[in-house]
């Protein structure tokens, strides 16, 4: 394609240019390189492994439902219309195995898009098993982990934002994890994502089209409009990109680490907050040498509470490794509830123990404990320096440590709030922000088209990563592989 060569672009013939740039615009390839089986018919127990009322066994594909006709015997299966439920007996050849009920979905309304059964049969492993082995006899593929997540995918149902979504709204954890999931799930910021990304590669395909034409010295694409999209789209991946901090604790909690000196109290603290004698407590300090853990869910946050050997030197070779695994685990911490034992400690030894706390660098909260057997002056000169002070074993004062934790996560997700929970789109959105920022700095130093078109590429390649529009087979195998069988 090529234009009349004295015609400078005024902007009335952009409209033109537009939709055929696009065409060459998507000779880049930004197509899925899918090489995807899909046209056989996979099954899966849908319920977990073990016994229950009843189990569900889901089969998806172009044959499911004569599949499952082969084994069924109640009404003919195939001429029942979709969204139908059929109560009838799975046959083995001549042996009955249970009585059914099989709900028929037939596609594109279907989970999948494609034409799907869920057989209810008796929550037995042996009958599920027997079935599930059945179906494989008359044509079915034992389904991967999360291969019918993957086809909804795949058939465009959602897209890869929304699909990983449904495998964190499963394994939500808290009341908060599930509504960030089912926002994402219903779409959160992929139509805004979608829409950044064409408003870019419009740009992309103008740019693209001034290479042609380089010895002219044109512009097709103005650089102060694409400097405003830009400007615009980093407005947004910075929001979503500090999202996450909120995001990264609903989905995974918050790791809390008990640290402090030996018997400041920790194990103590530890069983008070559980609920339950879950670390041994002793006077003989030294007594955590192994690391103790366990969640509770506190104003919608699931916190773990990891228990530590405390923080001294020792000639105790188990002790010491102790010791090590402390600040190993205080390095990986997101908190750490540090305890100072009021009853036996000094302002000095406490301000040197806090100069080695602070420069770890992690958020912490100090606490004194013993309250009940604390000197009055050593309280007296603490006072106004952000402590908390409980009796741990007395359980005084854990309300107001709860709150202090609390304050510090303002988390109350409602329907339609955008958080960016997954790993995986807060690394793709920093990489667009680069990507981006490196942009920017090309208009300002007048870079040449070809150098600017490569770090929009880059830009429309992470942000297409996000929701799909960009994809490899390993970063799909990658992505469905966490799911679970059935999913
Ligand atoms: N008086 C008093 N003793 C406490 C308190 N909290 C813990 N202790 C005692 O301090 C000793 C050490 O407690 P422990 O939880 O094992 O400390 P750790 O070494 O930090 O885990 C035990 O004898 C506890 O009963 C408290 O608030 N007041
Ligand atoms: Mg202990």
């Amino acid at each position: 394609m090529r234009y009349p060569l004295k015609v400078p672009p005024p902007s009335s013939t952009l409209q033109h240019i537009n939709t055929s740039t696009l065409q060459h615009f998507n000779t880049f390839k930004y197509l899925r390189p899918m090489s995807v089986r899909i046209d056989d018919t996979i099954v899966a127990l849908a319920t977990p492994q073990g016994v229950s009322a009843i189990a569900v066994i889901r089969l998806s594909g172009k044959d499911a439902i004569s599949i499952t006709q082969r084994v069924f015997r109640g009404k003919r299966l195939e001429t029942q219309p979709s969204h139908t439920i059929h109560f009838g007996m799975i046959w083995d050849g001549n042996t009955p195995i249970d009585e059914a009920v099989v709900s028929l979905y037939r596609g594109p309304k279907s989970f999948t898009r494609e034409d799907a059964v869920e057989i209810s049969c008796h929550g037995s492993p042996i009958i599920a098993e027997r079935i599930i082995k059945l179906l494989m006899r008359k044509g079915a593929r034992l389904a991967e982990p999360g291969e019918f997540t993957k086809r909804a995918f795949l058939n465009g149902r959602f897209d890869l934002a929304q699909a990983e979504a449904v495998a964190d709204l499963i394994n939500a954890e808290t009341d908060n994890a599930r509504m960030a999931a089912l926002n994402q799930m219903r779409g959160g910021f992929s139509k805004e994502i979608n829409h950044l990304r064409e408003a870019l590669v419009h740009f992309a395909s103008l740019i693209e089209l001034e290479l042609d034409f380089s010895e002219e010295d044109v512009e097709f694409a103005s650089r102060d409009d694409l400097r405003r999209l830009v400007n615009n789209i980093q407005q947004y991946t910075s929001s979503l990109i500090k999202s996450f901090d909120q995001g990264n604790v609903i989905r995974n909690g918050v790791r809390t680490v008990i640290a402090g000196r030996p018997n400041a109290g920790k194990s103590t603290l530890l069983n008070a907050i559980l609920n339950e004698e879950r670390a041994i407590v002793s006077e003989i300090p030294g007594t955590t040498r192994d690391i103790i853990e366990d969640e509770v869910v506190m104003g919608g946050i699931n916190f773990r509470f990891i228990d530590t050997a405390g923080l001294r030197e020792t000639v105790d070779v188990i002790e010491a490794m102790g010791v090590e695994r402390t600040r190993e685990q205080m390095k990986k911490a997101a908190l750490i509830l540090y305890l100072f034992d009021l009853s036996d400690t000094t302002l000095e030894h406490i301000e040197q123990e806090e100069a080695e706390l602070k420069s770890l660098g992690i958020p912490y909260i100090k606490i004194g404990n013993k309250l009940d057997k604390s000197k009055p002056d050593l309280i007296k000169a603490l006072r106004n320096k952000d402590f908390v002070f409980i009796s741990a074993s007395n359980r005084t004062h854990l309300d107001q440590l709860k709150e202090r934790i609390l304050s510090r996560y303002h988390l109350d997700v409602t329907p339609g709030d955008v958080v960016v929970t997954n790993l995986r789109h807060y690394h793709n959105l920093v990489k667009t922000h680069e990507a981006l920022d490196r942009v920017i700095e090309g208009i300002d130093n007048g870079v040449t088209g070809d150098l600017l078109a490569l770090d929009i590429r880059d830009a429309l390649h992470y942000l297409g990563e996000i929701t799909g529009k960009v994809t490899t087979e390993d970063l799909l195998d990658n992505i469905f592989s966490k799911f679970c069988i059935g999913k």
